[in-house]
């Protein structure tokens, strides 16, 4: 300091100190410059605070607030510089303490979930997964089943053809075809996969589609098993509110035929409830003498039942979907909803 005027002195520090203070790029230098000028021990604007005794007792007060000023003024742009340096100028423009934009990780398709729900509900009732091949003959994808190849079924206007006699299978019944082929029963056994037929491709339809068949085949297996299982998946899957109906109708593999109607209760939001129009999830029936007998079974010995489903169908059910073709766009943005 020097000894002929304090005050000059002090402000030629805070100068010097806050030039220093401005130039420092990183905080091991920003602390070297604060141990400098504001050090407990030998900072020198602490050694000017701490050396006001020896002054001239009638300079003493003004020179002991201006010194506590510079020391304020400093230790502030200290504090800021300090503060600029960690925040985003440091990182470049980037405020790295901002929290990330959620990552979507991805999701099982809804038409998974769907078949993955539908086959643990019948694996809890005691039924096996079956596989089979996409590509199969006419004799397991239709005559096999009791449909003659004269059918319009079997029409290459409704199958896709591969070569002579062997096509894309329009249905997973030849899985369980091939399934009592391998197996004596009892057999309980769910077959989802992949089915196609010449469709066009529109709200409702698509040249390829999953389908989930169930096949039972034992001795003693009734009329009242099919009705009670089918039941039992229904409240299952829609809740234990769900009615569920039979109505009478015709597959070329089952005798008598039905389709299954559920109707459901629907909790809104507010807890009000309200019940749905009767909608179809499946078809199915007591399996045909004739098909028993192609498995290579005794059909006076053994009775069954199976059904086949859509899961599309149900997904679009569950989630209000009206056009089935969103399913296949995929689009993240309506995927993404199902995850
Ligand atoms: C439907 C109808 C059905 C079957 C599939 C079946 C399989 C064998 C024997 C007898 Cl191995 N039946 N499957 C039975 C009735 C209906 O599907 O509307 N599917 C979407």
């Amino acid at each position: 300091m020097s000894d002929s005027n304090p005050i000059d002195a002090l402000t030629a520090l805070e100068a010097e100190a806050l030039a220093a203070i401005e130039a420092a790029e990183d905080g091991d230098t920003l602390e070297r410059v604060r141990v400098t000028y504001l050090g407990r021990s030998d900072g020198r604007i602490s050694a000017i605070l701490r050396g006001l005794g020896q002054l001239d007792p009638a300079m003493r007060p003004k020179v002991g607030q201006r010194a506590n000023q510079v020391k304020s003024v400093v230790s502030t742009a200290l504090e800021e510089r300090s503060a600029a340096l960690a925040g985003p100028a440091a990182a470049g423009g980037l405020d790295l303490s901002l929290p990330s934009r959620p990552r979507w990780k991805g999701g099982l398709h809804p038409i998974t979930q769907a078949v993955d729900e539908i086959w643990h509900i019948f694996r809890d009732l005691g039924f096996s997964r079956a596989r089979g091949p996409e590509a199969d003959t006419e004799w397991y994808n239709f005559e096999a089943l009791n449909t003659p190849l004269d059918h319009p079924a079997a029409d290459e206007q409704d199958t896709l053809y591969l070569v002579d006699s062997v096509l894309l299978r329009s249905h997973t019944s030849p899985v369980q075809m091939r399934t009592m082929e391998q197996y004596d029963p009892p057999i309980r056994i769910i077959a989802p996969g992949w089915v196609y037929r010449r469709d066009t491709y529109d709200a409702t339809h698509t040249p390829a589609f999953m389908q989930i068949e169930g096949l039972v085949v034992d001795e003693g297996v009734s009329f009242v098993d099919f009705k009670a299982t089918l039941a039992e998946f229904a409240r299952r899957y829609w809740g234990p509110d769900t009615q569920v109906r039979f109505r009478p109708s015709f597959f070329p593999f089952t005798e008598p035929s039905a389709e299954v109607d559920v109707k459901r209760v629907i909790t809104r939001p507010d807890g009000s409830r309200h019940e749905t129009d009767w909608l179809e999830i499946m078809g199915a029936g007591m399996v045909d003498p004739n098909v028993i007998a192609n498995a290579g079974y005794d059909p006076e010995r053994y009775t069954g039942w199976a059904f086949g489903m859509g899961p599309a169908r149900i997904a679009m059910m569950k989630h209000g979907v009206d056009d089935l073709r969103t399913f296949f766009e995929n689009d993240v943005r309506f995927l993404e909803q199902f995850s």
